[in-house]
């Protein structure tokens, strides 16, 4: 038991919430739940990035002010997160005042360690990615490298922060903790971009041209720039750094208000790599912080073979899928498809493949035990040793607790399912239905129905995290109250308890409809 820090990015507060989003989201939450049902105390930070000139832009298109775009925005995460079953504690927005005065004290600290100067910069600038990009980056089309946008050239006073100074330290970093990136693929790029040597890195925009940022406590005329007044939200979130009265700062550990920093994770998409990996840790070392201890970044969903783009027009809005199939199943297969770090394709077809193996395999186990316990035992789970399948659940247990422990949720659910997959064909060996057809046979078939009972229990507490509302669901069928943890699930007593049968967890969906119909007892 111990505690743990998991956070998410902070999404742009101007666009809608689509299935790239939501699988991070998912992703940390799986990782939450799993945590907390493995005793752990949890801090799980979302939430939303609101300041900047893509901000700025968008809530002029729309003729409204930023503050309002970013409270209809930051509102409609919130309310997608709910809706795919997100367990955060901390949904935090970068214009609430807290996080501002952590900002703000942040840069003071940067400041009084010397780490600040002045300077005219010229460079290439993406709204898309709220960055500066090198001449090199942009190439011959001068796009920007990440997303394909347009880049601006831009020629203006900033204040800059000694990033450099930093570089050889961070190497250092992440030579000594090959596990501080992951996967190494990320972990190769980021020191193949130190090998090339480190700017210092513009933090703040002037306030002509930017309006819509914190103002420098030094400057009134610059706002700080967008990517570190985002990152610093981690900060904020963890209490590390007293706002309120400028430069008071607790200490760590500090008995009234014990902080969550560092960070045990910081999840995200491939795509922001170098803002967490790079300017993100040389910041903290200049503010005398810890580094987080490890950063996790995943692969990248495209529809089909193409890339997912709003001009595209394709868009996947896991909200769509979740009325028809449910909240659990887009879970499911998002978190079934991918393996982390790896890129993965959303296609119907694959989801239905998914869909299926729930219903076919986890489903119907769930469904012709329930059934069983019913029509054989009138309800109430034999009071009999559940001596079967004990090698199958140990094996799968740490097949499943290894995966999740080492980051590699496909894997890990892969072994629960697998389970599930032996469960059945227990069942097929076993022939409960001849077994009860002979009086003489009644012990043999109550230690059947008492084996798949418990394996029911187990597979509950293996896939709550990742499909939260059936595990529960299956757990209070079972006569439990709720999804036990880890932990108790040795000693929790099934026998006696009344089980209820139920409609189908997964029934089966018409994919041209939104009917849904009963899926057969077998
Ligand atoms: O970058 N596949 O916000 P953002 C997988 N505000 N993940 C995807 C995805 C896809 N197709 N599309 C988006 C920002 N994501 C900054 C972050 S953090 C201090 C500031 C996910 O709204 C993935 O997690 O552009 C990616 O890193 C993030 O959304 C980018 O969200």
């Amino acid at each position: 038991m111990g505690s743990f820090y998991l956070s998410t990015p902070i999404y742009y507060a101007s666009g809608e919430p689509h299935i790239g989003h939501a699988y991070t989201t998912i992703l940390a939450d799986v990782l939450a739940r799993y945590r907390r049902r493995a005793g752990d105390d949890i801090l799980f930070l979302t939430g939303t990035d609101e300041h900047g000139q893509k901000i700025q832009e968008a809530a002029a298109a729309e003729g409204v002010t930023p503050l309002e775009l970013c409270d209809v925005m930051a509102g409609r995460f919130e309310a997608a997160w709910e809706e795919m079953g997100i367990s955060h504690d901390r949904f935090i927005r970068t214009t609430e005042a807290e996080h501002i005065a952590v900002v703000r004290a942040l840069l003071e600290r940067l400041y009084d360690n010397g780490l600040i100067y002045e300077a005219e910069y010229a460079g290439w600038y993406s709204v898309g990615q709220e960055r500066y990009f090198t001449e090199k980056e942009i190439g011959p089309d001068r796009v920007d490298p990440i997303a394909g946008g347009p880049v601006q050239r831009i020629r203006e006073k900033n204040h800059f922060f000694k990033m450099s100074e930093f570089r050889e330290r961070l190497v250092r970093h992440i030579e000594d903790n090959p596990e501080w990136i992951v996967p190494a693929t990320r972990r190769n790029e980021v020191l193949g971009f130190l090998a090339q040597g480190l700017a210092d890195l513009s933090i703040s925009r002037p306030r002509s041209r930017i309006h819509w940022g914190i103002p420098l406590p030094w400057d009134s005329d610059q706002v700080t720039y967008v990517w570190v007044d985002a990152l610093t939200n981690y900060v904020t979130a963890s209490g590390a750094i007293e706002p309120g009265a400028a430069r008071e700062e607790r200490g760590f550990g500090d008995s009234r208000r014990p902080s969550w920093w560092p960070c045990d994770v910081h999840l995200m998409g491939k795509d922001i790599v170098t803002t967490h990996a790079v300017y993100w840790p040389t910041l903290l070392m200049g503010a005398d912080l810890p580094l987080p201890r490890k950063i996790l970044a995943h692969g990248w969903w495209v529809v089909g073979d193409t890339k997912m783009s709003k001009s595209l027009g394709n868009v996947v809005d896991p909200l769509d899928l979740r009325e028809q199939y449910g909240t659990d199943a887009v879970r499911w297969y998002l978190m079934r498809e991918m393996p982390t770090g790896q890129d993965a394709s959303y296609t119907p077809d694959r989801f239905l493949i998914r869909y299926d193996e729930l219903r076919n395999i986890f489903g119907n186990l769930a469904h012709r035990t329930l059934s069983m316990v019913k029509r054989y035992r009138v309800g109430t789970v034999p009071d009999a040793p559940a001596e079967s399948l004990a090698r199958e659940t140990a094996q799968a247990m740490t097949a499943y607790r290894r995966g999740l422990d080492d980051y590699r949720f496909h894997e890990g659910f892969a072994a629960a399912m697998d389970l599930a997959r032996a469960a059945n064909g227990f069942v097929e060996a076993r022939e409960p239905w001849a077994l009860a057809r002979d009086p003489g046979r009644a012990v043999e078939l109550d230690e059947t129905l008492a084996t798949l009972v418990r394996t029911l229990a187990v597979l509950a507490v293996m896939f709550e995290p990742v499909m939260p509302v059936q595990a529960r669901e299956l757990a209070l069928r079972l006569g439990l109250e709720h999804v036990p943890l880890l932990a108790d699930l040795e000693t929790v007593d099934l026998s006696g308890r009344t089980v209820r049968v139920g409609q189908p967890l997964f029934p089966r969906v018409d994919p041209g409809s939104s009917d849904q119909e009963e899926s057969p007892v077998t």
